[in-house]
């Protein structure tokens, strides 16, 4: 049986792995990440929807682990470019892509586009396995337009060109503290925050 008391945060994505590490913060529990495993083999990310992808990475790696694992897969939707970067959004400008390439490329995809019809979501999908099983999942989403020019020194990916109207401001303008109460991950975290206190033998504060 698993240790009730332990949990594997599976993110390679430093910007990600803050947010969660401070929404879990208040679980009792004890998060372990990907760091605590060197040279581990990285999950293939080959679904064609977020909640296929963060099942895929959970359990990849709670199989070779052998923690209980909570995955996210995450990114952005814009309509005006049919949905992508979707699935795609870590590699939009190609593999090993860093953000600001993929905000370059995400910039010159949308140039000429009018600012109403440059909507956009963020979108996250959760999930929890211990080994094969799926044993929670969660979704959450977050609604703003692109901008051309960055705003903001916070937060990570494509955050400073996401204007989020109900805010008057950018995810990346905002303290981590607001951008977690209102974001994809945030909501999903929240969504799954419940189930994650049952398996974790109820050490929720
Ligand atoms: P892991 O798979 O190791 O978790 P990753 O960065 O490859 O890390 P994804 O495949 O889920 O993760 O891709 C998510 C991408 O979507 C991420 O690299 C950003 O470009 C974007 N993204 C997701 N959440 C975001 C957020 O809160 N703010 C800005 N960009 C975000």
């Amino acid at each position: 049986m698993k240790d009730d008391g332990v949990i594997l945060i599976a993110t390679g994505n430093r910007g990600k792995l803050r947010e969660i590490q401070a929404v879990l913060s208040g679980i009792r529990v004890v998060l372990k990440t990907l760091a605590d495993f060197p040279g581990i083999k990285e999950a293939i990310e080959d679904g064609d929807t977020f909640a296929e992808n963060a099942a895929k990475k959970a359990r990849h790696y709670s199989r070779l682990t052998g923690l209980r694992t909570l995955a996210d897969d995450s990114g952005l939707e814009v309509d005006a470019l049919g949905g992508a970067p979707g699935v795609h959004s870590a590699r939009y400008a190609g593999d090993g892509a860093d953000d600001s390439a993929n905000n370059r490329k995400l910039v010159s995809a949308i140039a000429g586009v009018d600012p109403p019809l440059r909507t956009a979501r963020f979108r996250c999908a959760i999930a929890v396995a211990d080994g094969d099983t799926i044993e929670a999942t969660a979704e959450g989403s977050v609604d703003g337009r692109i901008i051309d020019d960055p705003r903001g020194e916070n937060g990570f990916g494509y955050d400073p060109h996401f204007w989020i109207p109900e805010h008057g401001m950018t995810a990346a303008q905002m303290s981590p503290s607001l951008k977690n109460a209102i974001s994809h991950r945030g909501r999903a975290l929240e969504a799954i925050r419940p189930s994650l206190v049952r398996l974790l033998g109820g050490r929720g504060c």
